[in-house]
């Protein structure tokens, strides 16, 4: 039988195919490797931001908004899961090959500090960070590196103060309750926190030998569940648990161990950080444990950083060397609405 198509229209249309297969495969590269390895056009802006946990909301989010910076402003905005050092300096090194100019970074360790700002600096890349402070080598955080960060101690407290309060409003007995504080205190930023929501509840009345720190081995769900099982093994006479952490995750840890001994929802109370990674927890049609959440910004943390690292590449506008940003408490009260304010939610 004879062919519809004649042999040079055939042979026409599979060179056509074997192009575009090509060019599909050069793109998916790029993606994959997270970098266009073309230069980008001379004036052209690219940046890359970097994270230490993609899987987290919280750094899902950041992304979103820096990607509505790079929409706004125009420039390419290349987004890398950095979750161990060795993917952090290899992405680096593929940035600069890849003709960008900076990048903004929530570093897997913050003891790497010194070699990403060596790197950055080697490679001519304006380097910003974000969330978590560069350490240096004497343990202090760096402070030539611009950084963009919450006001943890402040945040911490004002998760210590909720817990209170919302412990006086639930009527527990001081005698039978004690406070779970999952700890992480190899990041600075954890550790201020959880300092900070310590010295608010001792400053509000709470005594100070009722206060457990539960160390956290990984800074995840998991991580928090296994510390705080270990804790609650040792407290068996405790009947309520005020619970904070380092960020939502920590507290949704620690209140899914409580539910795995029985605590019946409305016994603990549970205040995280972020606001991000306890939507769903929120949403749940009956409450859980997990009160509320410090929200913080996550638009600031992405779109700010992505402008201000834009504005330092295109104007040479240095931004600041430290921005500070705040949290609001967010319950199931209010979440919606404040949500849906800050453009988290529709
Ligand atoms: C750290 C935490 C994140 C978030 C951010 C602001 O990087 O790991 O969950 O709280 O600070």
């Amino acid at each position: 039988m004879n062919h519809p198509l004649s042999p040079l229209t055939l042979r026409l249309l599979c060179s056509l195919c074997l192009g575009l297969s090509v060019l599909a495969a050069g793109c998916s590269k790029s993606l994959d490797a997270g970098v266009n390895a073309t230069a980008p056009k001379s004036g052209a802006v690219k940046i890359g931001f970097l994270v230490k946990q993609p899987e987290e909301p919280w750094f899902q989010l950041e992304w979103k908004f820096a990607d509505q910076a790079a929409k706004a402003l125009g420039f390419t905005l290349v987004k890398i899961g950095a979750t161990d050092g060795e993917k952090a300096l290899a992405a680096i090194d593929n940035l600069a090959a890849g003709g960008a100019q900076g990048f903004i970074i929530c570093a897997p360790d913050t003891r790497l500090g010194q070699a990403i700002a060596t790197k950055a600096k080697a490679s001519n890349l304006k380097l910003i960070a974000v969330d978590d402070q560069f350490l240096g080598a004497d343990g202090q955080p760096m402070q030539p590196v611009h950084y963009l960060g919450i006001s943890a101690r402040k945040i911490g407290e004002n998760v210590g103060q909720v817990l209170a309060a919302e412990m006086k409003v639930r009527g527990f007995n001081p005698a039978d309750t004690a406070v779970c504080t999952a700890t992480f205190d190899e990041l600075a930023t954890a550790k201020e926190r959880t300092d900070g929501a310590v010295a608010a509840l001792t400053a509000a009345g709470f005594p100070a030998n009722r206060i457990f720190r539960a160390p956290m081995r990984t800074a995840d769900i998991p991580g928090a569940l296994d510390a705080a099982n270990t804790l609650l093994t040792q407290q068996p006479a405790v009947k309520h648990w005020l619970v904070c952490g380092m960020n939502d995750n920590a507290v949704l840890g620690a209140v899914r161990a409580l539910e795995g001994r029985g605590f019946a929802a409305e016994s603990c109370i549970g205040v995280g950080i972020n606001g991000t990674d306890c939507i769903v927890e929120l949403e749940k049609a009956k409450p859980t444990s997990f009160h509320g959440s410090m929200l913080l910004s996550a638009k600031a943390h992405g779109y700010q950083t992505a402008e201000m690292m834009y504005k330092w590449i295109k104007d040479g506008v240095e931004p600041p060397l430290d921005t500070r940003t705040i949290g609001v408490l967010i319950t199931r009260a209010n979440f919606r609405q404040v949500l849906q304010e800050q453009g988290i939610r529709d």
